[in-house]
């Protein structure tokens, strides 16, 4: 979509609760967007290939770790600054999004936490430049929803560890330079290290096939006997809480974008709803179609309002895991609902890729899987209101 015209819709005036330099910070990452994304995107999708120049771009734009210290690279910003960093890539497209939250808040987010001072000066500068890519191996094979039961496994040897095991559907993998990777050691704890590209038995096989997040590059990380030397080894946690922690900052970032891809498809379908007419009228014109336009920006705005609060919260250093999870899984079933609607809204045209609706729509079946599916963040929010823990 080289002529890009994206308005945000903002029913609420919630764009009132934003300070100056918010504003000012999303505004750059939309215009990144327009310029270098939206003439792009569509053309990488249908190839199914990974814009690896998007990685330096990003980079210079402040989307890597906005919140880490500026001292180790990082952006020092605040998380609504974050969020709508987020929000305006996703809009561009998902993959987009998801390179950024990888590299942020998967990536940089343990190095900067739970690693040494060497390990963030090492590692954190090269990564917020966009210099190296980064990927986060937690997921599975046989252990998706369920990470705690991971197979990998660290043998200590003295001055290193040799790591076995694989890990399935990791975004970046194909084209990282360096992977935060979680198994289990010989005491059976959950421990995160640092691999690097070229470590012999680390091989990185890409994933074919995928009818969803088309433009992000999306692989297996496979450890046959990795000797990872001791200092690669995360210092600062174990156990499963090191992995959630990371997720959590990544969940919070998704609970923003899917809005961004919301925020798209109803801009999208209230355009096309002015300009297609049938039975001599705009289809604007027609109550069923108000309807479906109605539901969206409704939808949308109590997602937006969701955000700014838990961001917030965020930022006062107040927000619970459960409530970024309500917000990610809220984020994703408004982007799920509203990108269908618009999908319909456009009729034919809606499949086609003249318009960004049909492939935001199938992004979102990605978006609303990993992370915690749906069902598994609906379980997170029973589980915090009943004090019942369903998954034991
Ligand atoms: P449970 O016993 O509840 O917890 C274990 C320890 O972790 C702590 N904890 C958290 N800490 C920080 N943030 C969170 N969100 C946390 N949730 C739990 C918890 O307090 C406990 O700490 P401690 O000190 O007592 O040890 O763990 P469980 O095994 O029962 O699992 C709970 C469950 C099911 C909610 C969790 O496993 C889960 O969230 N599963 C979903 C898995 C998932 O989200 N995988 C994502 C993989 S990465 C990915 O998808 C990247 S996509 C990137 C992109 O392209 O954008
Ligand atoms: P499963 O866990 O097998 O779930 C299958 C179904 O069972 C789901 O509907 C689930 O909700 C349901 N279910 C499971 N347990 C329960 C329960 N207790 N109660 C009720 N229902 C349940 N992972 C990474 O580590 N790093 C990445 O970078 C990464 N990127 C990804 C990119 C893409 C494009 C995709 C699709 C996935 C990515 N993932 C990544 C993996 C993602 O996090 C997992 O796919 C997700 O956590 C679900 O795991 P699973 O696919 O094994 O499904």
């Amino acid at each position: 979509m080289a002529n890009d015209q994206f308005q945000h819709p903002d029913y609420l005036l919630v764009d009132e609760l934003f300070t100056e330099e918010q504003i000012m910070i999303r505004d750059a990452v939309r215009q990144y967007v327009k310029q270098e994304i939206s003439p792009i995107i569509e053309d990488y999708a249908q190839r199914a290939a990974f814009p690896e120049q998007i990685v330096p771009q990003l980079g210079a734009l402040g989307c890597f770790g906005p919140t880490i210290p500026a001292e180790y690279g990082g952006g020092s910003l605040d998380y609504i600054s974050y969020g709508l960093m987020m929000q305006e890539l996703e809009r561009g497209d998902s993959g987009v999004r998801s390179t950024a939250s990888v590299q942020g808040s998967l990536v940089m987010f343990p190095i900067y936490e739970y690693g040494s001072e060497e390990q963030r000066r090492k590692y954190l500068p090269k990564l917020a430049s966009g210099e190296w890519l980064g990927c986060f191996g937690l997921t599975e094979p046989n252990h998706g929803s369920n990470p705690a039961g991971m197979l990998s496994r660290i043998v200590d040897k003295g001055d290193h560890v040799v790591l076995n095991g694989a890990k399935m559907w990791i975004s970046n993998a194909p084209y990282a330079q360096v992977a935060v990777v979680w198994a289990k050691d010989e005491a059976g704890k959950i421990r995160g290290m640092i691999l690097e590209r070229g470590m012999e038995g680390f091989t990185t096989p890409t994933t074919h096939g995928k009818w969803s997040l088309r433009a992000s590059a999306t692989g297996e990380l496979v450890f046959d006997n990795v000797k990872v030397p001791k200092e690669n080894l995360l210092p600062n946690v174990s156990g499963l809480k090191g992995p959630l922690g990371c997720l959590t900052k990544a969940r919070y970032g998704i609970a923003w974008g899917t809005v961004g891809a919301a925020m798209d498809c109803y801009h999208t379908a209230l355009q096309y709803s002015k300009e297609r007419i049938q039975f001599d009228r705009p289809i604007g014109g027609f109550q069923l179609q108000q309807k479906k336009l109605a539901e969206m920006v409704t939808e949308i705005t109590k997602a937006q309002l969701l955000n700014w609060r838990v961001g917030t919260l965020m930022n006062e250093g107040r927000a619970t895991a459960a409530q970024v999870s309500m917000a990610k899984r809220t984020g994703c079933e408004v982007a799920h609902f509203v990108c269908r609607e618009a999908r319909q809204m456009l009729g034919g045209m809606g499949i086609t890729g003249e318009f960004p609706v049909m492939r935001h729509m199938m992004n979102i079946e990605s978006v609303i899987t990993y992370e915690g599916t749906h069902d598994i963040h609906l379980l997170i929010t029973g589980m915090d209101v009943t004090g019942l823990n369903a998954f034991k």
